[in-house]
């Protein structure tokens, strides 16, 4: 359902700007700082705060805050990159709620949607974002590799995300710089944080490993570090609280 509603959306987005168009936005020139690097820096919290004002799971989270008070502060609690939702459909994002944090921020931005176009590499491109995410349950592995590769060329790096053994198993490919286990699932929205340990020694030590979604107190990281995650994603936790930044410092 969800790719469905992408492809058509893609497809209206490319009627009004080209690639071309795209390419010759002011950051697109802009060379991607490393996630990688900025998420293993052991002066970091290893934290990848997320800006998202809804979700399907939860409906509104947040309508108040502001994308660029939020990511600032986000990086000035520690954290080591952001995440910024770009979907508007499900999430209540937009393209120019990245270009609005990276105005500010130096730190690295992840787009956070659901990729399974080029035409959205560059877009990311375009609005100065360094890493990607791309979806192990939204496409077919020679797909994703190929997408992978895309942002490669671009200079971005490629967080790949899954939820199974298979998925991972499938879908790993040279083009993936981190590997995010989603706590939740997509389709029950059910959260464990068993899945990110479960499928912990899977994912080989070329890739920084990232556990995703519903992680809440500081115990719940330092368990997760013991089984070599350096990085965590989260989203609610900080959004549902009046002030975003203090909840990510504590
Ligand atoms: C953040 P949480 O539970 O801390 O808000 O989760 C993030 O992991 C979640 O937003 C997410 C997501 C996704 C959203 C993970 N994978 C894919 C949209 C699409």
């Amino acid at each position: 359902k969800i790719v469905a509603h992408k492809e058509g959306e893609v497809a209206l987005r490319k009627v009004k700007r080209s690639i071309d168009e795209l390419s010759s936005r002011p950051w697109f020139d802009r060379e991607p700082v490393s996630a990688k690097s900025w998420i293993t820096s052991p002066n970091r919290s290893g934290i990848i705060a997320e800006f998202k004002r809804q979700s399907p799971s939860k409906g509104l989270i947040n309508g108040e805050a502001k994308v660029s008070d939020v990511t600032e502060e986000y990086i000035a609690a520690g954290a080591s990159a952001l995440s910024v939702l770009t979907d508007e459909q499900f999430f209540g994002g937009k393209i120019d709620d990245l270009l609005a944090a990276r105005a500010i921020n130096a730190a690295p931005i992840l787009r956070k949607d659901f990729i399974i176009d080029e035409y959205q590499i560059y877009e990311a491109k375009s609005v100065g974002a360094d890493l990607i995410l791309l979806i192990a349950a939204c496409l077919p592995p020679a797909r994703l590799k190929q997408l992978a590769a895309k942002a490669k060329e671009l200079g971005m790096q490629v967080l790949m995300e899954v939820h199974s053994e298979e998925e991972l198993t499938d879908h790993l490919n040279e083009h993936l710089d981190l590997v995010g286990v989603n706590n939740r699932n997509l389709k029950t929205f059910e959260v464990s944080i068993e899945t990110s340990i479960r499928l912990s020694e899977l994912i080989p030590r070329d890739f920084v490993k990232i556990s995703e979604s519903g992680i809440s107190d500081p115990a719940t990281i330092k368990q997760l570090k013991q089984y070599g995650y350096e990085g965590f994603l989260i989203g609610e936790n900080f959004m549902k609280t009046t002030d975003p930044g203090a909840a990510c410092k504590a």
